[in-house]
């Protein structure tokens, strides 16, 4: 299923002859309208007219989150406040939010992004979602709220939180398909568990996101509920969710790449990798007037395949996220990726899908400490030493395989760990403490 069948099956020559002609518009537009983008591309001899092909977006400089610190509130805006109509932010854990501001234009291809990943995975006009992102300055719940009224879906925005009342409203009102963060939807899925109340829910469809979750989780996610588990990848600074995001084959996140031009590039050195290998994502808004991010270094760690789907789009797609160049974790020399951890850990029946990572230091040499949750299921092995030991035991090795590297495994009695409603926090560094 198409919300622009024209546009998401463009033959790719043509696709990148108007992804061509829009980074063209979006550099002369930005020096025109930004004095940020203006210093920084006379500085690099950068002008609209020397770009010739989509290869020499090489020659433009990046754009970082601290650029968009550094010019707060609106300094990177492409157009006065009268023209700009919603703003939101990002709550960084580190210094000022990052701060976003849109055009009617803005909202309006927003919303067809969302249209167009919602209808890929089945979601019509026959569909009754809740949303269960929070609601506020945060771009996915209103981001998925406007994509999936313009296909004529009936949303009902319930903000995260209030776990029963959402629970109830899926038996009442026979909820189709929810919107969360894959943590907060399994969540929901152990309270409907302890309520009684999951055999009398009938979601089909789950359109997930704002958070890594492998594909164990997801599994995991999809049995629980019975539903359809989707990916769907969004950022803020580059719009929110509508990106990239799965459709029903689910072999990668489909970028609507007439709106954003992808990269991935080694983010120790900067360099532009081949096309299709692993690396840091950067993306160029190509249609953006509120806030225009040209080569933005996302951080996240992606590989895009340029191949044709069989689903009949040609919108490259881009993998699950592996990590974040700064959610990696370097312990005595080896990279750790939490996604790695959460692979491992999804495999053993006798654990929750709740973990938590911490990081401590002692005589210079770092420690990684897995505390696991014990499922409700499985709290009998609590009596039995044995049996805790030889899981505990597996765990370490199965980890040790993995990441090559020794870490301490904490089997932990069932809720014990925090849970999330919006994006889960699974990492605690207390190596500076
Ligand atoms: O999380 C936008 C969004 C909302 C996307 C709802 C999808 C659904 P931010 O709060 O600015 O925006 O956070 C962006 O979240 O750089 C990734 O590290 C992470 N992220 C977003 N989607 C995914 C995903 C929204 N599907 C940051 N898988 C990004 C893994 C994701 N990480």
């Amino acid at each position: 299923m198409f919300f622009q069948k024209d546009i998401e099956t463009m033959p790719r020559a043509e696709l990148e002859a108007l992804q061509l002609e829009r980074l063209k518009w979006t550099v002369d537009y930005s020096m025109k309208n930004i004095p940020f983008y203006r210093d920084r591309f006379e500085k690099a001899g950068v002008t609209a007219d020397k770009i010739k092909s989509l290869s020499d977006i090489q020659y433009i400089p990046y754009t970082t989150k601290e650029d968009i610190r550094d010019t707060y509130p609106f300094g990177l805006f492409g157009q006065p406040l009268k023209n700009i109509v919603r703003i939101h932010a990002s709550s960084g854990t580190t210094g000022k939010p990052t701060v976003v501001g849109y055009t009617q234009h803005d909202l309006d291809l927003w919303g067809d992004c969302v249209a167009r990943l919602c209808t890929a995975v089945g979601a019509s006009d026959e569909t009754l979602v809740q949303i269960a992102f929070g609601y506020g300055l945060f771009t996915g719940a209103l981001g998925l709220h406007y994509g999936l009224e313009k296909i004529g879906a009936t949303v009902v925005p319930c903000s995260s939180g209030n776990t029963e009342k959402q629970l109830m409203f899926m038996q009442d009102f026979k909820t189709d398909a929810l919107v969360a963060t894959p943590s907060y939807a399994q969540f929901m899925g152990e309270t409907a568990k302890e309520l009684g109340v999951l055999d009398k829910i009938n979601l089909k469809l789950g359109l997930f996101g704002s958070e890594g979750c492998t594909e164990e989780l997801r599994d995991q996610i999809e049995k629980t509920w019975g539903l359809f588990a989707t990916d769907n990848y969004g950022m803020s600074e580059l719009m929110g969710p509508g990106v990239s995001g799965d459709c029903h084959l689910r072999t990668g996140m489909h970028i609507n790449e007439d709106h954003f031009f992808a990269e991935t590039i080694n983010s120790q050195t900067g360099e532009v990798l081949e096309k299709g290998t692993q690396g840091e994502l950067v993306i160029t808004t190509l249609s953006k007037e509120g806030i225009p991010m040209i080569r933005y270094r996302t951080k996240d760690i992606t590989e895009i395949n340029y191949e044709p789907c069989d689903c009949g789009r040609t919108f490259a797609r881009m993998s699950k996220i592996r990590g974040r160049s700064d959610d990696m974790m370097k312990i005595r020399g080896v990279n750790v990726f939490p996604s790695q951890i959460e692979s491992v850990l999804m495999v053993f029946e006798e654990i929750a899908p709740h973990y938590q990572l911490v990081l401590t230091r002692e005589n210079y040499s770092d420690s990684l400490e897995v505390k696991v949750e014990i499922s409700d299921a499985s709290s009998v092995l609590l009596e039995d030493y044995r049996k805790l030991i030889d899981l505990r035991n597996r765990i370490h090795h199965n980890l040790k395989t993995v990441l090559g590297i020794d870490t301490k495994v904490s089997l932990v009695e069932p809720k014990s760990l925090e849970r999330f409603q919006g994006k889960s926090q699974r990492i605690l560094d207390l190596r500076n403490k």
